[in-house]
């Protein structure tokens, strides 16, 4: 089964065709369709982010395709930088920045007051309409500064204390399972599944 990832981020391409692979699914990045306008999002929710950047990708290449709408909620910062996690600091989506603008406006507030959530929501859109959505998400808290070089985003700042390391220092696989796009990417192969089962019944009835 093909798969068209709606995204520009190739963070999230990595993790999502390492997560899909074994399962059999052949996954197509947007960017292998070099004629295609740019999708641009402004929804106000993960959820309507998400649709609209499956619907859009399905729309523009025919083929069913899968968006991701992600993002940190801090606690202290009212939930921010949520849906605009990507240009906390800037319109060019600077991880480093993002970091460094997330540490400031913590300064000085204490562990106890850092807590902090990953959300993940993500969309399968297929030719004929509907869309399909899986959410996922993973507690965390936000460390004094940046620990560890694996990951992207802010995954040196995202500390697990049961782990005792941020997912920037964990191993890929360990993030592949737990992590807020590995618990969306569960859903994900459910409705996969189902749509092939789907797709199975109707060229028998044919
Ligand atoms: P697309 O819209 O093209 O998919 P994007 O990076 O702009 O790419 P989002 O609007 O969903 O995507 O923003 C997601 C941002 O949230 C991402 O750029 C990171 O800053 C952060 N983020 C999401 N998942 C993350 C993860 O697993 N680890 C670290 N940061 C993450």
């Amino acid at each position: 089964m093909k798969l068209v990832l709606a995204t520009k981020n190739k963070d999230k391409v990595r993790e999502i065709s390492d997560f899909l692979a074994p399962h059999g699914y052949e996954v197509m990045s947007i960017d292998e369709f070099p004629d295609i306008e740019e999708i641009e999002e402004n929804g106000e929710t993960f959820r309507e982010n998400a649709v609209y950047k499956a619907t859009r990708a399905c729309e523009l290449t025919g083929a069913m395709s899968l968006a991701d709408d992600s993002g940190l909620e801090v606690d202290y910062l009212d939930g921010a930088p949520g849906i605009y996690s990507a240009r906390f600091a800037g319109e060019e989506k600077d991880y480093h920045a993002n970091n460094e603008k997330l540490l400031s406006l913590l300064a000085g507030v204490p562990v106890e007051r850092r807590a902090a959530q990953f959300k993940c929501v993500m969309a399968v859109a297929v030719p004929d309409g509907w869309v399909y959505i899986a959410e996922g998400a993973c507690d965390g808290v936000i460390a004094e500064e940046p620990r560890g070089e694996g990951g992207f985003g802010y995954d040196p700042l995202f500390y697990l204390p049961k782990y005792g390391q941020t997912f920037a220092q964990l191993d890929p696989e360990i993030k592949n399972e737990i992590s807020h796009r590995a618990r969306a990417l569960a859903g994900v192969l459910d409705i996969l599944s189902d749509l092939k089962i789907m797709e199975e019944d109707d060229e028998d009835e044919e």
